[in-house]
């Protein structure tokens, strides 16, 4: 007998019913009749919004009188998916929705499906924070989520006839969006630009212009917990009084322009993801949130206090940075301390600094942040004027250290000079109390390179959170068969809100009738999934090939090209007769991926795998045995599907480059095997999975410093990789030659011209190990129970990568906070 532990809620069916049907009447003003699903959608929504607001406000009130601390996560991203089916999960009131939707006539899929996916994200940065939050509501710690309420979210991704990428806007907010809630009496005041003069013997920042920063609240239900936290996000809003201004001067539309421009910071998000592009308006908007969340937090934790004691701000909030995007609320904070609330410097620092904490979230040095000193003192004056300060201050701590000159010189968080900047990862080390990495390879790498001299000087900042993935959306709800199936395998679903009991699925990988099961659950969702990507994408998909999946956004690291240069390679060997097709495991591979606008190379390579795919797939002699499938716009509701029906999946970075990965640790949760590097959380992943069930290849990251060193991207050495290796060679050959550009030799050149010449991603040096593993994978995928065991395996010991458990060690290691009582 299956055992359902956690209760689920009081409310019954009929009356959720009741509940929606006066929703519809009172707010949408529709009869249950004249209702369409995107109507009772609306409703549901309403109505599971109306039955959180009790533990909403109880959580706020506990919060508020409690001595629990709570957490800010500051993030200019959260990529929260669609937020229906998460609701009503984590509600309880899942069964009441069914029910509801049956007593109405309404299928649930089709109301599901009229809601908008909200896209207020770029990838893993973004779709972590959208975890975390989940994870701290379930298990119960007060929490805000900060960040900004984007009026476009990640552009929408389409393909034209020549298979390359276009980008169209994404306006989520089309259609009513049911589950913010603006709160015009919560604002707050953003000021910006002008200067700063000497008043009394004090520094006086004279702001040029203001926006309003109004919040809008999402409810954010933990999973059987009782609690609910807030998301809180800002749009940006023009004050009357400066149109006034203006119009007094001039005319009416000179009046009207700067409401646009003010109301433009929160109208976008960036679409680079790693690559940040030093504008402006980027800066802007990550003041604009972060300065509206601290005055936020203020209000919250002291109200109606005219004089607060914040020195105990830090028992009342810890701030964490979500990469180095809001790292302008240190200065930020020491400015409302020293300038606001007349606090000294001293007093103003060890407030700042106990309150911050900084996640670090990649490798790659052009993604830390650094922005010209000149920018930020056209825009925050006041706030240059402080970061000067903090860095004299770190300078004479440095020295008074003993650290070396030359060191001390290096770490500048100011640097001086005509091309001066401010370096936003340095200021967060400095100015908070920890830093973690994401993975622990990553987090050693953080402390033996990219922060090197800081650990040296300040050791016990430096920790690893190895980041998590939360079950409830990613398990439960994209692989209700696998759920189901598990929850019978351990005779309870209290695996859900504590996924290490996951591991009571070992012993059943020994027993075949459970193996069977797991495996005709892989087959049904990838049936399922073939229905899907007819129906959406106009796909023929024959759901008895391997699927082979690689999604993620384009970026060289990530090696898409080596990918899809192995496909050319398998391609290329069927087409010569080297290969008997008969012999190869039949495959479908799938990309999903979106490449920042501007990002030449890996636009290219999106258009190479279109037209690989068009090649392939309309050639006779692939038929049945290889196919590839790019459906376009890569987002969380494609990853719901398309991960649950996964046999094989692809991390393959170069090693030392993806600080963690989150896609590898849904994809081993939902019995995919993994072919990957030693790199990031896959080698977290191959530790608890078990070597021999995980497709280990390709350099080490020793390796590759050892081969950079060499002169590997400098003297062009990928070369001699194309020249020694036929196969590789060949498929570079057909790349070149014009077989996927319709006979133009242009179309790839620039690729082309960049795996032989410099090849940063050693992308070409790795090629040979991935072909090998393949003969190896092949081989297991050709008995079924043997890879359906292996894949148990990979669930059954995957309950690490839970994001509760993620958020338990932030607790412990750098919150130093818990639930509330
Ligand atoms: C982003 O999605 C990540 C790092 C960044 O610096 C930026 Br900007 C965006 C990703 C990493 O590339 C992943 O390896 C990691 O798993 C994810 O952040 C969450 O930590």
């Amino acid at each position: 007998m299956t055992e359902i532990t956690a209760p689920k809620s009081s409310l019954t069916s009929g009356e959720f019913t009741d509940e929606i049907r006066e929703q519809l009447k009172y707010t949408q003003g529709v009869t249950p009749e004249q209702a369409t699903a995107a109507d009772v959608y609306v409703a549901t929504a309403a109505a599971v919004r109306r039955h959180l607001v009790d533990s909403w406000m109880k959580t706020q009130h506990d919060m508020v009188n409690g001595d629990t601390k709570a957490v800010g996560y500051l993030s200019a991203e959260f990529l929260m998916g669609k937020q229906l089916e998460n609701a009503l999960l984590n509600a309880g009131l899942t069964e009441q929705f069914e029910g509801a939707m049956k007593e109405l006539g309404f299928d649930t899929k089709d109301v599901i499906d009229a809601e908008y996916e909200p896209g207020l994200g770029n990838g893993g940065l973004g779709r972590l924070a959208a975890c975390y939050i989940d994870s701290l509501a379930s298990i119960g710690v007060p929490a805000f989520g900060y960040g900004i309420r984007y009026q476009y979210g990640i552009f929408k991704q389409e393909f034209d006839e020549n298979g390359k990428q276009i980008e169209t806007p994404d306006y989520w907010l089309v259609n009513e969006e049911p589950w913010g809630h603006v709160d015009y009496n919560r604002d707050q005041r953003v000021n910006f630009g002008g200067e700063v003069v000497e008043e009394n013997g004090k520094r006086v920042w004279k702001p040029a212009w203001a926006v309003r920063a109004v919040p809008c609240d999402y409810m954010v239900p933990g999973y059987k917990s009782g609690r609910v936290n807030t998301l809180r996000l800002w749009t940006a809003k023009s004050y009357d009084e400066f149109d006034l201004l203006t119009f007094n001067k001039s005319d009416y539309l000179d009046a009207v322009i700067p409401k646009v421009e003010a109301e433009n910071i929160s109208k976008i998000l960036y679409p680079e993801d790693s690559t940040p592009q030093g504008k402006k308006l980027r800066l802007e908007q990550q003041y604009f949130f972060v300065s509206a969340s601290i005055h936020d937090a203020i209000r919250v934790f002291y109200p109606g206090e005219k004089n607060p004691d914040l020195t105990t701000l830090p028992n009342k909030i810890v701030f964490q940075l979500n990469d180095t995007h809001p790292v302008i609320g240190i200065p930020e904070l020491m400015r409302v301390l020293i300038d606001e609330y007349g606090y000294d410097w001293d007093t103003a620092w060890s407030i700042t600094n106990k309150t911050f904490n900084y996640t670090c979230h990649t490798l790659l040095p052009e993604a830390l942040e650094v922005w010209p000193a000149s920018l930020i003192g056209e825009l925050l004056p006041r706030h240059l004027e402080i970061i000067k300060k903090i860095n004299e201050q770190f300078m004479a701590e440095l020295k008074a250290k003993g650290v070396a000159d030359d060191q001390i010189e290096r770490m500048r968080i100011y640097t001086d000079g005509k091309d001066a900047s401010v370096r936003m990862a340095y200021l967060a080390t400095y100015g908070g109390s920890y830093v973690n990495g994401v993975a622990e390879l990553h987090s050693e790498l953080l402390k033996d390179v990219t922060l090197k001299d800081f650990s040296s000087v300040y050791p016990d900042k430096f920790t690893n959170v190895t980041n998590g993935v939360t079950p409830r959306r990613f398990i439960k709800l994209a692989n209700p068969r696998m759920s189901d199936l598990i929850t019978e395998g351990l005779g309870t679903d209290a695996w859900l809100s504590d996924l290490e009991q996951l591991k009571g699925l070992i012993p059943l990988a020994d027993d075949p009738e459970f193996v069977k099961k797991f495996a005709a659950v892989k087959q049904a969702n990838k049936n399922d999934f073939a229905a899907f990507a007819k129906r959406k994408y106009g796909f023929d998909i024959d759901p008895n090939t391997m699927f082979n999946t690689m999604i993620k956004r384009l970026h060289e690291y990530k090696r898409q090209a080596l990918k899809i240069l192995a496909v050319i390679a398998t391609y290329a060997d069927i087409k010569s007769g080297k290969v008997d097709p008969d012999t190869l495991v039949p495959r479908t591979v799938f990309f999903g991926a979106k490449a920042a606008p501007g990002y030449y190379l890996a636009k290219q390579t999106i258009q190479l795998i279109n037209n690989v795919a068009r090649v392939i797939n309309n050639d006779p002699a692939t038929k049945g045995k290889l196919h590839v499938y790019f459906p376009w716009n890569y987002n969380i509701e494609l990853a719901q599907n398309l991960i649950p029906a996964t046999d094989l999946d692809e991390q393959i970075s170069q090693a030392g480059k993806e600080a963690s990965g989150t896609g590898n640790m849904k994809f081993a949760l939902n019995g995919a095997l993994t072919v990957g590097t030693l790199d990031g959380a896959n080698v977290e992943i191959r530790e608890r999975v078990g070597a021999e069930n995980f497709f280990l290849f390709g350099m080490t990251e020793p390796e590759v410093s050892a081969l950079y060193a060499k002169g590997y991207d400098t003297k062009g050495l990928s070369r001699e990789y194309y020249e020694k290796d036929p196969q590789l060679k060949q498929a570079i050959d057909m790349v070149a030659d014009g077989t996927f550009s319709d006979g133009d030799k242009d179309t790839y050149k620039d690729l082309v011209n960049d795996w032989l010449n410099k090849d940063y991603f050693m992308t070409l040096a790795d090629f040979r190990a991935y072909m090998d593993i393949q003969a190896e994978i092949e081989e297991t995928y050709r008995d079924p129970m043997k890879w359906a065991r292996m894949a148990v395996l990979n669930v059954a010991n995957s309950g690490y990568f839970s994001s509760d458990r993620s958020i338990e060690d932030y607790l412990e290691r750098i919150w130093h906070t818990g639930a509330l009582k």
